[in-house]
């Protein structure tokens, strides 16, 4: 049953469907062809999600087999203070209003030690932003990291954060990301991204940089050598044609750089949010952006599902929808439970393993930069 992408034989049963748009996009897939705006929004609007799973879990066998990642990881927010008031967000907060916090730095620290009895590999940092924190006190932050914890990735601060940093500071975009660098950063993670389009910005997160300038800013990044992820936030107020354009643009990014890991759909979370009138993403919905992510993303390699969002029972079967990665211990999380996200705060190594497993696939932890990582006891090794 198992098969590595080496050792890959395709379909183990043929491709079939009712719905004749998908019939071309078919044979597109099977010969390796990329998909145009148009057979994503077919995809998008064909209601035979095991079709459209089937040709995302054709390219993903085809990519890695039974293969199936996950890490070790924890994610620290060391404020939620936030100037931006975006309507999609449950998380941040005004400055000296009730639940506001901001982390003192061997706070930050000591965040970091709890919990690192699972030796953890990486950590993924991300928060508000705040109007009153130096840029001093980031740097200060991740070289602090660097220093008590150096096997430890650092994955922190999305686009969104680097630029409003940069503008704090005073710096360039390139310069900010150069002494994020030098001070610690490894990569950067994929959130701020949303949905491209400005009509739809202007009423999700209108104080966030544009699209633009996101695309640009990971653009940068990529150029000095720091890899990022990317993603999508659906559900809200966009439609069919703006999430196309959005993966289409993120693909058109990776074509120039190569420089984008992991794709992460997030589904949103209206709870505690302005937009808490919209309904919440259906289970079908979610397995959909999965699959056509794959197969609209022929150029990155992997695909995420992040259990904290889409639930665990949800991320497993998109083990088999075109998903190879799942996110991850975590530990605690406080963008999504801020709104009303009912999933565990963290999940155990085994238990990912589990999840994997009955899924018929392959675990194998990785690093954040995909290398195996082999275990003993409460020590790893990453495999270079
Ligand atoms: O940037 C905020 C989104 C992102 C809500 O790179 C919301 O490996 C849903 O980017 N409902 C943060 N989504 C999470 C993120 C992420 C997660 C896991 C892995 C990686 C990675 C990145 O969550 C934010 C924003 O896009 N978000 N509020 C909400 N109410």
């Amino acid at each position: 049953m198992s098969s590595t992408a080496a050792s890959y034989t395709p379909a183990r049963h043929p491709f079939e469907t009712d719905d004749p748009r998908l019939r071309p996009i078919a044979d597109k897939v099977l010969g390796q062809e990329r998909l145009s705006f148009e057979d994503g929004l077919a995809l998008y609007r064909s209601a035979d999600i095991l079709a459209v799973g089937w040709l995302a879990n054709h390219v993903r066998e085809r990519m890695w087999g039974d293969t199936t990642f996950f890490n070790v990881n924890r994610h620290i927010n060391p404020t939620n203070v936030c100037v931006a008031a975006c309507r999609l967000c449950a998380f941040g907060r005004k400055k000296d209003t009730p639940g506001a916090y901001t982390m003192a730095l061997d706070e930050a620290w000591e965040t970091a030690a709890s919990g690192y009895s699972e030796a953890v590999t990486e950590f993924h940092i991300v928060g508000g932003l705040h109007p009153d924190l130096p840029f001093q006190y980031f740097l200060d932050l991740i070289s602090g990291l660097k220093e008590r914890f150096p096997q430890v990735h650092l994955k922190a601060f999305t686009m969104v954060e680097v630029a409003f940093l940069a503008k704090r500071a005073k710096l360039s975009i390139r310069e900010t990301l150069e002494q994020l660098k030098a001070a610690g950063v490894d990569s950067l993670p994929g959130g701020g991204a949303e949905i491209f389009n400005e009509r739809v910005r202007r009423v999700i997160c209108d104080h966030k940089i544009d699209g633009e300038q996101w695309l640009d800013t990971a653009r940068i990044a990529h150029q000095i050598g720091l890899k990022s992820n990317c993603t999508m936030l659906y559900g809200h107020v966009e439609n069919e044609e703006d999430r196309v354009d959005h993966l289409v643009r993120l693909r058109a990014l990776q074509d120039e750089t190569g420089g984008l890991q992991t794709f992460i759909p997030l589904a949103f979370h209206p709870d505690n949010t302005p937009l808490q009138h919209l309904p919440k993403t259906t289970g079908m919905s979610d397995i959909k952006q999965i699959a056509v992510g794959r197969l609209m993303l022929d150029n990155i390699p992997h695909i995420k599902a992040y259990w904290q969002m889409l639930t665990p029972k949800i991320a497993q079967i998109s083990l088999r929808f075109g998903a190879d990665d799942l996110d991850g211990t975590v530990i605690e999380e406080k963008i999504y439970h801020d709104a009303g996200a009912t999933t565990p705060q963290g999940m155990r190594r085994q238990e990912l393993e589990r999840l994997i497993r009955e899924a018929g696939r392959v675990p194998v932890e990785r690093d954040t930069l995909y290398r195996p990582v082999l275990r003993n006891e409460d020590s790893f090794t990453v495999c270079v």
